[in-house]
């Protein structure tokens, strides 16, 4: 399963959309953060959950706010499904999490080794930059890449099982279908909310006579 430094345009490639699907096919009440563009339109074409936070432009966040609810809800399973882009843009992540070690979060990289969104422009992983190596350096006690479907099976386990997981996934870069989740950004952050944590109670918020208008 695990591989030190992986071939650049592995022509064995798996398709992405399975493997999201078959990662998804296991959350059961598990907390889904995906990456921007092509990560978020694989969850969601997996099936809507409102325990999805679809990340829709923000870029390089998607592991620290993984990170972030993973601390917050230690008993569920965090997952974050983003891009090879994406993760590059927020490295620093990686070490955060790696001092942090989040047994309950897994970070799954869909590495097709472009930015597919913005015109399919190479990324540094296809030029040998290595992701899981550079997890596994700042410390990730699991830390895997995945280069033809016949290592899925082990690195499906290893997603599940103790973290901080990082699972550097090697998919086929032609873009599937876009199939776009709702963009109402507020929405999307409050329906996850009310999903995680029952429906928000309204206080009254309590304004002094003297800063009353
Ligand atoms: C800060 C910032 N810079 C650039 C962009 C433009 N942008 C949107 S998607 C994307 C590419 C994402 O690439 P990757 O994470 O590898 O996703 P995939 O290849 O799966 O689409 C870029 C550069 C952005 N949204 N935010
Ligand atoms: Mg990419």
């Amino acid at each position: 399963m695990a591989s030190a430094n992986p071939p650049s345009h592995s022509p064995a490639a798996m398709l992405r959309r399975p493997l999201v699907e078959a990662i998804l096919a296991r959350r059961a009440d598990a907390l889904v953060i995906t990456g921007l563009g092509t990560t978020c339109y694989d969850v969601f074409s997996a099936g809507d959950n409102p325990l999805n936070f679809y990340n829709w432009a923000g870029m390089g966040g998607a592991a620290m706010v993984a990170c972030g609810l993973a601390l917050a809800q230690p008993k569920r399973r965090v997952l974050c499904i983003t891009g090879d882009g994406e993760m590059l843009m927020g490295l620093g992540s990686l070490a955060t999490i790696a001092c942090e070690k989040p047994a309950n979060l897994s970070i799954v990289v869909m590495d097709n080794e472009h930015y597919v969104e913005t015109g399919m422009q190479g990324t540094h992983t296809g030029r040998g930059v290595d992701l899981a190596g550079i997890a596994r350096a700042a410390g990730f006690p699991v830390a895997g890449c995945v280069t033809a479907q016949d290592g899925f099976p082990a690195a499906l386990e290893a997603i599940y099982g103790p973290g901080p997981v990082f699972m550097n996934l090697k998919v086929d870069p032609a873009q599937p279908p876009m199939t776009l989740p709702m963009r109402d950004g507020p929405y999307i952050r409050s329906r996850f909310r009310d999903a995680l944590l029952g429906p928000a109670v309204a206080h009254p918020v309590m304004i002094p006579a003297s800063k009353q208008p």
